[in-house]
């Protein structure tokens, strides 16, 4: 039978008058058919075989429904309970399959196996997600981003379950619910989605200044990132590595993304917020579809327990970083993600990672806030997946052999077989033992100290940290992170919780609490609070800078050209080779989805214009007619498209015919806004932001 219908959708039967297509009334058999006839029956999950999908079980043709349809209950049933709990943090995520290689062998530090096979590719499920917003939050906010990899080892599963920003908020677990509680959206009115603009964060932030390194970070435009694929990640605590005669060497775990680290500039994210929902999570999936499959580098901080007597600090804060030049950072390893998960629910949202994962070889530290982790992520997966047995579902199952004695349970997907699941045990020869030589070992600390809920003197130290990382970034960065703390308190209502932050500043570094408050309109300067330890002037760290450790380059970037009727093919040939050459993706944006070249040829556009802002694009290129170009001159969202590329410091090709947006989008000329037939200077000015640029388009603090 033909699968043609007046429709025009292959395989789709034509609807009648009233939407409903009367000839498969009752007749799956014959809907089968017309499809093509290969297709597996439907059925019920009792595998019943349903014969109509289309109706309801109707007493009369017009009802009422009947109670009996056993097939419509089950289908709506099912569909109610679709949702599972959205993960408490962490909630909004987008994650991808890969590999990881180890290079370099960490055998005198380790007998885990997955640090010791050099060339050995061992499976791997990055999950990267915001922290505050829900699950249906947008992409972009400023939040810290989590940085969470499952390695499938052949000595089971391994969690790194980390964050884009190297420390944490607070010391101690026992603060995280207060925290969380603080940032999430505030509890009376509902909003901030997905913010820390808002009072009780900041609340919080200035009664707990342990909070101050990882806040200044956070108004770091790490916090900000362009791509998923342009972030670093940490580890944050101190590990162990356990080798073969038992001894034990701290270790700090990084991942240092291939394409350079790059972000967006703030007017820029907060745009993207409308322009695409989806941003981060779409350009991973483009990305890997693309076979640009993103990749990091995998790095490790050595040291040992007399090393660790010798830091400024202690390693066991989480608030504190090693700086690389105390501790240099040795790269062993590196990660490739090059598979796209095949359902969103079924790996991204039901992945359970948890910090206590880990091989044998590997060990925690005393750090406190690892130690709360240790129980809370086992503990909240039980109800967001419904019960003991999600390791079980595919995505968190080891890949290795695992046997035990667990049974039963909501949800048990084993058949164990035997009558034996205990030990000791005699009656059954395969059942599973301990081993003392394979099996998970802990390391042999010793420790003193008397019991107590007390906070480490070595912890009380909550400004040299932020100051250091203060005075290391670039004068560009300063200028972001100083207007990201006007923005944020800008929001914030409470004039004493204004003040207090700004007190705080002072710790930080003077200047930057006079620019904050210059850009709140305070009159004067506020009081420091007292600071339990003066802040010390440690040395600045460079690899503390984002903009200073960015690449030039366009590989993995996407470039956006606008074309319209009458556009020169030529043109658009030349800067599209030239940027895929580079490594770049290009996109062509349209008035109309497809348009009639100079030449007579069609050329189906990727965006529409007002569909596509400028934002979506690391640099932007114009080819169009004049008479085009006076045409769109009056269309808002072409006029934008520019004056956006512009705020956002991109690198603009135009030809004549453009000239006339430009100077409606009041862009002036300067060494990023190029000529289209200067291929050469878009490409190279392409590859990195306009920075000298932004104090003429934007007032920072
Ligand atoms: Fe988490 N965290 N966390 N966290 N965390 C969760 O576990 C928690 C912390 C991080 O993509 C939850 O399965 C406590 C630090 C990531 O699925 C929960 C404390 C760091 C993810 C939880 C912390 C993280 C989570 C929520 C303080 C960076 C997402 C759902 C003691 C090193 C992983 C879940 C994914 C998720 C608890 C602090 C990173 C509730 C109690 C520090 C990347 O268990």
């Amino acid at each position: 039978m033909s699968t043609s219908s007046k429709n025009g959708i292959p395989g789709h039967p034509a609807p009648n008058a009233n939407g409903a297509p009367p000839e498969v009334r009752g007749k799956g058999d014959e809907l089968q058919q017309q499809a093509g006839g290969t297709h597996p029956v439907l059925s019920t999950q009792q595998g019943i075989p349903v014969p109509d999908n289309q109706n309801s079980l109707r007493a009369t043709p017009k009802g009422p429904t009947l109670l009996e349809d056993f097939i419509l209950r089950e289908k709506i049933t099912h569909f109610d309970h679709e949702r599972i709990p959205e993960r408490i943090v962490h909630a909004r995520g987008s994650a991808a399959h890969g590999f990881f290689e180890l290079t370099e062998s960490l055998e005198q530090y380790t007998t885990a196996r997955v640090l010791t096979e050099t060339g050995k590719r061992t499976p791997v499920f990055t999950r990267f997600s915001t922290v505050a917003g829900g699950a249906g939050s947008v992409d972009t906010p400023r939040d810290v981003r989590g940085f969470a990899v499952k390695l499938y080892t052949d000595e089971g599963n391994w969690d790194i379950v980390g964050n884009n920003i190297p420390v944490f908020f607070i010391q101690d677990a026992m603060k995280f619910p207060d925290f969380i509680h603080a940032v999430k959206m505030e509890p009376d009115r509902g909003f901030p989605q997905a913010a820390s603009a808002h009072d009780t964060f900041w609340d919080f932030v200035t009664l707990v200044p342990e909070t101050m390194h990882t806040m200044i970070w956070a108004m770091s435009d790490r916090a900000i990132p362009r791509s998923l694929r342009m972030m670093e990640g940490f580890g944050i605590h101190s590990f162990r590595l356990i080798n073969a005669q038992g001894e034990s060497t701290f270790v700090k775990f990084h991942w240092r993304p291939k394409l350079g680290l790059q972000s967006t500039v703030w007017d820029e994210a907060a745009k993207l917020q409308g322009a695409d929902n989806d941003f981060h999570r779409r350009d991973l999936f483009e990305a890997i579809e693309a076979g640009q499959y993103p990749e990091w580098e995998f790095g490790v901080q050595l040291f040992t327990e007399e090393d660790a007597a010798g830091f400024p600090f202690d390693h066991l804060d989480p608030t504190k970083l090693i700086p690389e030049e105390l501790v240099p950072l040795r790269i062993v390893g590196r990660m490739v993600l090059d598979r796209w998960p095949d359902n969103l629910f079924a790996e991204t949202e039901q992945v359970a990672f948890c910090p206590a994962n880990v091989p044998p070889g590997i060990d925690f530290s005393n750090d406190p806030l690892l130690q709360g982790r240790l129980f809370s992520y086992l503990d909240t997966q039980l109800s967001r997946l419904g019960g003991s047995n999600f390791a079980q579902i595919p995505i968190n199952a080891p890949k290795c052999p695992f046997h035990n004695n667990q049974r039963d349970g909501h949800l048990q997907m084993q058949v164990h077989k035997g009558r034996v699941a205990y030990e000791p045990s005699s009656l059954q020869a395969d059942a599973p033992r301990a081993s003392l030589q394979q099996g998970f070992r802990s390391y042999a600390q010793l420790d003193d100290g008397v019991k107590g809920r007390v906070r480490a003197e070595s912890f009380a130290d909550h400004y040299s940290q932020p100051r250091q990382f203060w005075n290391s970034q670039l004068p560009v960065e300063q200028a972001h992170i100083a207007s990201a703390l006007v923005f944020e308190l800008s929001k914030v209502e409470t004039a004493h919780v204004r003040e207090a932050m700004v007190g705080h500043l002072r710790h930080i570094d003077e200047g930057l609490a006079q620019r904050v408050a210059d850009g709140l309109g305070m009159t004067e300067l506020p009081a420091a609070p007292p600071a339990k330890v003066p802040p010390q002037d440690l040395p600045p760290s460079p690899p503390l800078q984002l903009i200073g450790k960015a690449k030039d380059t366009l590989q993995g970037r996407t470039i956006g050209i606008l074309v319209s009727d009458g556009s020169n093919q030529e043109t658009v040939a030349k800067v599209r080779a030239a940027a895929e050459k580079e490594g770049a993706m290009v996109k062509i944006v349209a008035p109309k989805l497809s348009v009639k070249l100079k030449d007579g040829s069609q050329l189906v556009a990727d965006g529409q214009l007002a569909g596509t802002p400028s934002m979506v694009f690391d640099a932007v290129a114009s080819v169009l007619k004049p008479e085009e170009g006076e045409r769109l001159a009056k269309d808002g969202a072409a006029v934008e498209w520019f004056a956006n590329a512009y705020g956002h410091l991109k690198a603009i090709a135009a030809c004549k015919g453009t000239r006339v947006i430009l100077h409606k989008a009041n862009v002036e000329d300067d060494a990023g806004v190029v000529e289209i037939e200067d291929v050469e200077g878009f490409i190279a000015a392409a590859k990195t932001r306009q920075w000298e640029r932004e104090p003429k388009v934007r007032t920072l603090a």
